[in-house]
């Protein structure tokens, strides 16, 4: 046991969540540019399925080595670090953006400003997935922009209502999606816009927006994360910058383990 590497104990494997994800390319891209990682291998399977894996881990003290994003409650929940990332495979800053097919602020220009206004922290995001595991996303939703007046107040002045003009929102299917999408729908409702949201992956999403099937995004992980799919579509969507600035990836592991960096993942 005690002799024991990290990279035997955890079978070589990163504990990775769904295949379509941003995450899942910039972990590829991990295993092959850290030549300690050779012969390492990613596990994909869904974002359930690796909390799942780590809870069971952080119960059992035993490592796991999972890929990891904030804002997410796993932070709150539990004691865990991000590995170092010396090479900067999973980029410096990263940020959350609203992104917008082209043509809706001249379609749109009450939502198209709303969109655009909207922004929010990690503190607040993460104080929100907290208290969704509790209850139900709409209603955190609801209850975060009553709590938020001021804010909302900001993202909405001077946009006049309008009558049940159909607004499409895509957005990614994690919880870090769920909640700006939920929270502008609200806003936009108010506002007398009828909200729909579709939940599709990261690269079905930006091909939604470029093609104008959908009007909007608050789910671009950017630059790093969603760069691939930004680059295929970025000439034909409109990047209306950060809602939620300091977002991070990477691989994240239990506080007790005694490794800091992804260099530190030997054979
Ligand atoms: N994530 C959370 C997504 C975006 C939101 C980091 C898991 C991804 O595409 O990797």
């Amino acid at each position: 046991e005690g002799t024991e590497s990290v990279g035997e104990a955890v079978e070589y494997t990163i504990t990775g969540i769904e295949a379509g994800a941003g995450i899942t390319e910039a972990t590829k891209n991990a295993l092959s540019e850290y030549e300690n990682l050779s012969g390492w291998e990613q596990e994909t399977s869904s974002t359930a399925a690796m909390i799942t894996e780590l809870g069971e881990a952080i119960d059992n003290e035993e490592p796991i080595i999972v890929a990891g994003w904030s804002p997410h409650y796993k932070f709150a929940q539990y004691d865990l670090k991000y590995l170092e990332d010396p090479k900067g495979v999973y980029g410096e800053a990263e940020n959350i953006n609203t992104i917008a097919r082209k043509g809706l602020e001249e379609d749109m220009p009450g939502a198209y400003t709303i969109l655009d206004r909207f922004k929010w922290g990690v503190e607040d995001s993460e104080a929100f997935l907290l208290e969704s595991l509790e209850s139900e996303f709409e209603e955190v939703a609801q209850q975060w922009v009553d709590e938020h007046q001021e804010d909302v107040a900001e993202w909405t002045e001077g946009v006049e209502q309008v009558d049940g003009t159909e607004l499409e929102i895509a957005l990614a299917p994690w919880d870090s999606e769920r909640a700006p999408a939920n929270i502008l729908k609200i806003v936009l409702e108010q506002h007398g816009f009828n909200v729909t949201l579709t939940t599709v992956d990261p690269a079905v999403m930006f091909e939604a927006i470029a093609s104008g099937d959908a009007d909007a995004s608050p789910s671009a992980w950017l630059p790093i994360t969603h760069s691939a799919f930004y680059e295929d579509y970025k000439e034909d969507i409109v990047d209306l910058g950060p809602n939620l600035e300091g977002a991070k990836t990477g691989l994240v592991v239990p506080s007790y383990m005694e490794i800091d960096s992804i260099e530190d993942l030997k054979a």
